[in-house]
């Protein structure tokens, strides 16, 4: 059995969260116990997707699983992630996101993407993406480059939502 660590994810307005991530040099024994532990993270939060920076790890690396609850679980790793090939065609999905808890908005995205990236044992893949995977995907790759998805909203919406988590993070003491 895998030793696997569940880690705290960290919420707005943390300025973790709007670091850009740097390049994996080499996906060694640190880098595969790091995934799992994300995966862990996840899983229990539970979310279809982490990023390295939502854990406080500034490093080009996502997890996510998109598969149905019937389904068996489908974890995947992406290292260093580039998207090649975005459609024109675009679609809206409901998004959320585990370090903006309980908050949802309809984000306008690329429908399909091409993405490029190495899995947990250095294996490099191209594959298409639509649909969730498509959105999630993209979710998680922007905020490898520091980016959320309540900045593709209006600036009243993303002030509010900022905030409301400011005053929390601040009730809290953080
Ligand atoms: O759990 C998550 N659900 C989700 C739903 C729609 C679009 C994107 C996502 S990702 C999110 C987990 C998360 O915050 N990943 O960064
Ligand atoms: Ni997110």
């Amino acid at each position: 059995m895998k030793r696997m660590t569940k880690r705290d994810i960290i919420i707005i307005p943390d300025p973790v969260l709007r670091k850009v991530c740097e390049p994996i040099v080499s996906v060694d024994d640190e880098i595969k116990r790091l995934a799992d532990d994300m995966l862990e993270t996840m899983y229990a939060a539970p979310g279809i997707g982490l990023a390295a920076s939502q854990i406080g790890v500034l490093k080009r690396l996502f997890v996510l699983d998109v598969s149905k609850e019937e389904e068996s679980e489908a974890p995947m790793v992406f290292i260093n992630p580039q998207i090649t090939w975005s459609s024109d065609e675009l679609s809206v999905y409901q998004e959320g996101c585990l370090s903006i808890p309980e908050y949802y908005e309809e984000v306008e995205r690329p429908a399909a993407v091409k993405v490029q990236y190495l899995d947990q044992t250095g294996k490099e893949h191209e594959i298409e993406a639509d649909g969730l995977l498509a959105t999630c995907i993209q979710h998680e790759l922007d905020h490898l480059n520091g980016k959320l998805f309540i900045d593709y909203l209006s600036k009243l919406k993303r002030d509010r939502v900022m905030k409301k988590f400011t005053k929390q993070a601040k009730l809290v003491g953080k």
